[in-house]
């Protein structure tokens, strides 16, 4: 193939948060700007990585995902790139993504997806590199390309035609070729060999058991009725919002309680269905509802470890180690315990989680923001957290006759409180502040904590210690710092602060606060009743109202 030298020039901003490059879509669509990011990954990979190797392409479906395939494409052909594997219509989900990575053996992927972030011509476009274990590219490799997008002067691209996606088969130009694949047969069968099918479905064709999915018009609408309807016999009419729209439908593919509102009604309606769950634009985050009843994330993954072994064949043999992120629940922390597991507490992003996977060390592990996974790949799975929930469910109801009540969702986190305790958790976002005044108080809290002491009051709180937390990899040594400021008392509540990593616009300070409750008595208490206290004290820590001018948060979770 013929390959063109295209002259280009530096372009500022291009550094990856804590998932990818994400701007606004207009960003994007300026000359070159995709095209240089694109180039300089090239550029920071060990030839042995690509030349002729084998790369994976899919996306969520946003609006410019099609323009955009079509620019990745050519310029990993004019780089040497042997075959690439690409999502029928450019399809295809993150965790999929991860799956088709490894069971092909590839040398890494491309993700065209800005999550749960809004799409369209207003709104923003992403791009995620993942390596040849399917894990999010380390900040090694993430920082190298940042570094080679300040110097770099020229794009290699292929003059081939653009490539016909709609069509399974190979197209070759060349010693280069396409291949368009089906974005949901190799994530099936991964899902078949983890999870018991028959159990799931012996659940979902009850008659007193309703279930409903909500794909938010984002990717896992192309999964739902294989997997859900096809291949585990729900109701077609279970799935909501399933088809895959490039701007989501209006609406804003993230499934947490503000921006999820439609499932979450129908869940708190009378009579509502027995399990509700959603996913996220590009298909790893996930939401779990009961019957009038809200899983938080933090106790999902906990849960989720305690019934792994008795419940999902994948783990027959239980689990090697758990995790989860710094901002996360200590609920995790219990279940590790009492099973005796190994444990580690990691920073924000997928990306930490991997090398302990890779390492034999780490089998399920997750966030507070809605993402929930396992060493089956190496990314969060949303359809994977719905179906170790419904396993669950299934497990604990399979002798039951109809008419004999059903064990719920809301019995089985009532019963995991009474065994481990409460950790009573809730994020407050402010999303899109001015820079500058958040920069400010993360600098304020900063100078706080490196003047803080343990012993110190705050509020009826008694400080066990402060700090800005740091991270060493324990199986490559790398050291990340600078990953939240965290306060944590002697009664083990927690107050944490951090700047988003994820948005295009402004800045978005995250409050996350935690208490412990052991007493069942008070274990029905809602949540953010139960954190008042903290909360009014993070507020009056971090001076957020005079920094930001925020009264309130846009999202609490
Ligand atoms: C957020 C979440 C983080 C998650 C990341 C990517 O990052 O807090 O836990 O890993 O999004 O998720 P931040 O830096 O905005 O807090 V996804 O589904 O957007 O790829
Ligand atoms: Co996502």
């Amino acid at each position: 193939i013929k390959v063109t030298s295209v002259p280009t020039r530096p372009i500022e901003g291009q550094k990856t948060g804590t998932s990818g490059l994400r701007k606004k879509v207009k960003v994007f669509m300026q000359e070159n700007y995709l095209a240089n990011w694109i180039q300089a990954l090239f550029n920071s990979l060990p030839p042995e990585d690509f030349k002729n190797g084998l790369l994976v392409l899919g996306g969520d479906g946003r609006y410019f995902n099609r323009e955009a395939a079509q620019i990745i494409i050519k310029i990993a052909a004019g780089n040497g790139v042997g075959k690439i594997l690409v999502g029928r219509e450019g399809i295809m989900s993150t965790p999929a993504v991860s799956a088709v990575i490894r069971k092909r053996k590839a040398n890494g992927g491309f993700i065209m997806s800005a999550s749960h972030n809004p799409g369209g011509p207003e709104y923003d476009w992403g791009v995620k590199f993942n390596y040849n274990s399917g894990q999010p590219a380390p900040e090694s490799i993430t920082n190298k390309i940042y570094g080679n997008t300040l110097s770099i002067s020229e794009i290699k691209m292929a003059e081939i035609p653009d490539v016909d996606l709609c069509c399974l088969g190979v197209t070759a130009y060349g010693n280069f070729s396409v291949e368009v694949i089906d974005p949901v047969s190799d994530y099936l069968e991964l899902m078949e060999n983890v999870f018991d099918f028959q159990l799931i479905r012996g659940l979902l064709c009850r008659s007193d058991f309703r279930f409903i999915f909500d794909a938010m018009h984002a990717v896992t609408g192309a999964y739902a009725k294989p997997i859900f309807v096809d291949g585990l016999g729900a109701n077609p009419d279970s799935i909501a919002n399933g088809v895959p729209l490039e701007d989501f439908g209006h609406g804003h593919p993230d499934p947490n309680l503000t921006y999820a509102k439609d499932l979450v009604d129908v869940m708190y309606a009378k009579n509502g269905p027995d399990f509700g769950a959603a996913s996220d634009g590009d298909g790893d985050r996930n939401m779990i509802l009961g019957r009038s009843f809200f899983v938080t994330p933090s106790d999902s993954v906990a849960i989720i470890a305690a019934n792994s072994q008795a419940a999902i064949p994948y783990f027959k043999n239980g689990p090697k180690g758990l995790a989860r992120s710094m901002p996360t629940s200590g609920a995790l922390d219990r279940v590790s315990e009492k099973l005796n597991l190994p444990f580690f507490e990691v920073p924000t992003g997928w990306k930490f989680f991997g090398n302990l996977m890779d390492a034999g060390t780490l089998s399920i592990c997750g966030e507070e923001s809605f993402g929930t996974g396992s060493d089956h790949i190496r990314e969060k799975d949303g359809i994977w957290a719905i179906l170790a929930w419904l396993s669950i469910l299934a497990y604990r109801n399979k002798d039951k006759k109809v008419g004999e009540k059903l064990v719920s969702v809301s019995d089985i986190v009532k019963e995991h409180w009474a065994t481990y305790g409460r950790n009573f958790f809730s994020r407050y976002d402010y999303e899109e502040c001015e820079s500058e005044g958040a920069n400010k108080m993360i600098e304020y809290l900063r100078d706080l904590v490196s003047r803080s002491k343990a012993g110190e009051k705050y509020g009826s709180y008694i400080l066990q210690f402060a700090d800005d937390f740091e991270y060493t990899d324990p199986v490559d040594g790398s050291i990340v710092t600078k990953q939240g400021i965290r306060f944590v008392f002697t009664d083990g509540s927690r107050i944490i602060f951090r700047l988003s990593g994820t948005g295009s616009a402004g800045a978005t300070v995250r409050i996350y606060v935690e208490q412990f409750e052991p007493d069942v008595s008070k274990h029905n208490m809602d949540a953010q009743t139960a954190l008042k206290p903290l909360i009014d004290l993070a507020l009056s820590i971090s001076k957020l109202k005079e920094f930001t001018g925020r009264e309130k948060p846009t999202v609490i979770t």
